[in-house]
């Protein structure tokens, strides 16, 4: 179909107008775009200002128990970080940190070997998300560690494994002795 001058022009004036709207959206993806960037950089800056201004701290006071680990505060500060360990309950635990998102992320072994099923596969983990251990701590023991740590998310747990008298065994990871920590 030849289009006749009159419908070129209510083509011409609707293409415009689409193209016109188009223009408006496109801005405005721009203009929100640009609000989250500088609100996510608002949010960095404040972070970093608390950070060097000695709000947060650069030590953590971990308490190790049966069967649980907690971590004050659950923020410290990246760079030297010290971890301030005791064991207030009334068998050997250990700290080990490593870098991961969360706790549900980190390997564990499916066949019992070396480690019962439920441990954290330590061996899976990559080296450079290894921070360190605090190796074991006896009852109402006391260790202090020291680790440099960039900023992320890091786990804490215990992964000790003890044989029952009835020959099971008891991972203390599996028991629930695990924490996170975040670095800023
Ligand atoms: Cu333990």
């Amino acid at each position: 179909m030849k289009l006749q001058r009159g419908d070129r022009e209510v083509f011409g004036v609707g293409a415009m107008l689409f193209a016109s709207l188009a223009l408006v959206v496109a801005m405005g993806a721009l203009v929100t775009a640009g609000i989250a960037y500088s609100r996510s950089n608002d949010a960095k800056q404040r972070v970093e200002k608390v950070a060097t201004g000695g709000a947060i701290g650069s030590t953590a006071t971990v308490k190790l128990q049966e069967f649980g680990i907690s971590a004050s505060p659950g923020l410290v500060r990246a760079g030297k970080v010290t971890f301030d360990v005791s064991n207030v309950g009334g068998i050997t635990h250990e700290l080990v940190i490593v870098r991961a998102l969360s706790v549900p992320t980190l390997p564990v072994v499916t066949v019992a070997g070396e480690r019962s099923v439920g441990a954290v596969d330590e061996e899976a983990i990559p080296e450079s998300d290894k921070v360190g251990e605090s190796g074991d701590v006896k009852a109402q023991g006391h260790v202090t560690k020291r680790f440099t740590m960039k900023p992320g998310t890091y786990v804490l747990f215990c992964n000790i494994d003890n044989i029952n008298k009835d020959k099971t065994v008891t991972n203390h990871f599996v028991k629930g002795m695990h924490a996170t920590l975040t670095v800023v």
